[in-house]
């Protein structure tokens, strides 16, 4: 899953909240993995990958610059969108519509997305009274860890259908960061090292998958 949204609507934050507990069960284990993506356990005791990308900004996908190439590809290959976006700000419908419009460049426009409306806790008293979550939209604080465990119940049951499978992985030894990948996100039933090379067998996510082409053995 990716984190998208205008700049300064608390992705960041929201990643650090989602993906603190996970971090500190196992800090050896996503070493050496991107900062920017990390595991998040789920209420099901499942696990998945969530990538924090940077902001969107007015005009931004016209000046492609290489950090937003690396959020186009985390976009691309997420299967659930959680578009995040700053409730307390007079500007969210505007800025809600540009990072729909972003989301469509992306050719991302028909995937699975949450809509997560945060720093509900700026939000005058009675209006914070009034909202409502609904199937696609959740509301929540991220720097007050307000609303989080309906947001990951949320996911949980949005990301049902990404079902597993059971594959066989032929994954160079040298390739660090993909094995790790592999250790944090799937249960492994054997493995067995050859010629610098790591033969695996193991049951894994879609989202896993799709990142460990290079590897499958049919
Ligand atoms: N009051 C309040 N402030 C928040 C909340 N979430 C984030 N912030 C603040 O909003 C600012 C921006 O947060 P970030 O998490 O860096 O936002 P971002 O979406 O990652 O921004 P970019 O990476 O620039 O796109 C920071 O000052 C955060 O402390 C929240 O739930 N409530
Ligand atoms: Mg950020």
């Amino acid at each position: 899953m990716a984190l998208v949204g205008y700049t300064n609507a608390g992705k960041s934050t929201l990643f650090n909240a989602l993906t603190k507990a996970a971090v500190l069960e196992s800090p050896r284990m996503f070493a050496t993995l991107d900062p920017t993506l990390r595991s998040v356990s789920l209420p099901s005791k499942r696990k998945v990958l969530l990538s924090d990308t940077v902001g969107f900004i007015r005009n931004l996908p016209h000046t492609l610059v290489s950090s937003f190439r690396a959020t186009l590809e985390e976009v691309q290959r997420a299967s659930l969108v959680l578009h995040v976006s700053d409730a307390s700000s007079p500007l969210s419908a505007e800025q809600d519509a540009q990072v729909d419009e972003v989301l469509k460049e992306l050719e991302a426009g028909d995937k699975p997305k949450l809509h997560i409306k945060n720093k509900v806790d700026l939000l005058p008293p009675k209006q914070r009274d009034s909202l409502r979550d609904d199937a696609s939209t959740v509301h929540v604080s991220a720097a007050k860890g307000v609303g989080l465990s309906t947001l990951l119940d949320r996911i949980d049951q949005t990301l049902a259908e990404d079902a597993t499978s059971r594959v066989r992985l032929r994954v160079p030894q040298k390739e660090g960061k993909a094995l790790a990948m592999l250790e944090a996100q799937s249960r492994i039933y054997s493995r067995q090292y050859a010629d610098g090379v790591v033969e695996l067998e193991a049951e894994i996510p879609e989202s896993v998958a799709r990142r460990m082409r290079a590897w499958l053995v049919n």
